[in-house]
């Protein structure tokens, strides 16, 4: 085999000086365009043309034309055999004069023969195609079982657990439960059977969780009053959202008489936006803009079942805004008062917010947002830490869907969300 490059200006030209030097035989290896750069500035490109030839082919190049000779006059004097050689002499080789040929039907393709052996050619290829996919679901079905396999295995004795109790304390560990908070649950749930695989460890737990993780449920109407609720809570932590979702839910689901104060005065447009809900779902509101006049609104409201009071989102570390904050809430006596929060804030960040707030006495944590974390290990941790019932969860924009009550077995589903455990 006899390999060379040519560069050329052209392919076609490239291909005249393969076929001269190497022959109609040759075949190309490799063609590309190489770019001609003159003082780095690119110019014409050529083309190198790698091709190859079996040496044999090039010693002995195929001739695609005998010599010519008498004995062989060629194709020229077959066509012209009586105006070169004078047949009138006696030496003169005999030469039958040219005839055409006898003209040969031309033979049409036969289309039919050629899908048969397509067809024949494409049903193997069919078979192997089928072949490869069960092939892949074996493989694939086999991974699963593997996979299947290793989450149902008893962990072997993590921190002092077994069997299901390990998987249990391994994702709460993943959902970002704290490490102190995940081994005390576990211990205190599995109680003396730590070291035992347990089948129920986890309705056990779920059961067992709301020592550890205590729920408010639903709003209790009074009689003779109307129920105050307010809510406060850091800067766009989702209050008047939360708000809306309860007023329209209490308002339209259940048909109670419901009123809204709001001492968000702080900003124009967030009056402009609870007005403008109040109207569409024909809610009476009150705006307060001092704690002064927060019994005449009270008063107002008092043939409602439900006052639902929002108030301005500040920072809970400025100590003049919380002044003014815990004068509107003194002024109100709520019966509840929910700490909103996003599940979104990290530990240290909602303990610090829930030790600020406590100056106005939060009997609720209502966490919104859950639609934005995968792992709510934070509000255990927080909960089980300061032990104060929690409301509700939302988890949207949308009013009044986005919101439950808050539940045990509602609250371990969001819990597990994400961990792959
Ligand atoms: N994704 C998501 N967004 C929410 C949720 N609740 C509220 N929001 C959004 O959070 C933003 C702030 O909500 P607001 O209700 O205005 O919060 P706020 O606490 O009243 O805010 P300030 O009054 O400014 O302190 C808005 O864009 C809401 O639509 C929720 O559960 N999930
Ligand atoms: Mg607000």
């Amino acid at each position: 085999m006899r390999i060379k490059k040519y560069i050329a200006n052209s392919m076609r030209e490239a291909l005249l000086q393969i076929k001269d030097e190497l022959g109609e035989d040759a075949i190309i290896l490799k063609t590309r365009k190489l770019p001609k750069k003159v003082f780095g500035i690119a110019g014409q490109e050529e083309i190198e043309v790698t091709a190859a030839v079996d040496e044999d082919a090039v010693k002995t190049p195929k001739q695609s034309f005998q010599p010519i000779t008498l004995s062989n006059p060629g194709l020229y004097n077959r066509h012209r055999t009586s105006a070169i050689v004078d047949t009138t002499k006696a030496n003169a080789p005999s030469v039958r004069p040219w005839k055409p040929q006898e003209m040969q039907p031309i033979r049409q393709p036969r289309f039919n023969t050629v899908p048969v052996q397509d067809a024949a050619a494409k049903d193997q290829q069919i078979d192997e195609l089928k072949q490869n996919v069960r092939e892949l679901k074996d493989i694939v079905a086999e991974i699963l079982k593997k996979e299947k396999a290793t989450a149902a295995a008893p962990v072997a004795n993590v921190n002092g657990f077994t069997g299901e109790w390990s998987i249990l304390y391994r994702k709460l560990l993943e959902s970002e439960v704290k490490q102190k908070v995940a081994y005390k649950l576990i211990k205190e749930i599995s109680g003396t059977d730590i070291l035992l695989a347990d089948t129920q460890a986890e309705k056990k737990f779920v059961h067992a969780l709301s020592d550890f993780f205590p729920v408010a449920g639903p709003l209790k109407l009074k009689k003779k009053a109307p129920l105050i609720v307010a809510f406060v809570g850091p800067t766009g932590a989702g209050k008047t959202t939360t708000l809306a979702k309860l007023a329209a839910h209490c308002c339209v689901n259940k048909q109670k008489r419901v009123s809204i104060i709001t001492a968000d005065t702080y900003r124009i447009a967030a009056i402009e936006q609870i007005k403008m809900f109040a109207e569409i779902v024909k809610i009476n509101l009150q705006v307060v803009f001092s704690p002064d006049e927060i019994q005449s609104a009270l008063t107002a409201c008092a043939q409602d079942d439900i006052v639902f009071v929002d108030t301005a989102g500040r920072s809970q570390r400025n100590k003049e805004h919380m002044d003014e904050l815990v004068a509107f809430v003194n002024a109100l006596h709520p019966d509840e008062t929910h700490l909103v929060m996003s599940a979104t804030t990290k530990d240290s960040d909602l303990l610090d917010i829930i030790n600020r707030y406590k100056c106005v006495n939060v009997n609720r944590l209502l966490f919104t947002k859950l639609d934005e974390t995968v792992r709510t290990g934070n509000i255990l941790n927080i909960v089980n830490e300061c032990r104060i019932p929690v409301s509700y969860f939302t988890f949207g924009q949308s009013v009044p869907d986005d919101i439950e009550l808050a539940q045990t077995t509602r609250f371990v589903q969001h819990l597990w969300e994400g961990v792959r455990v």
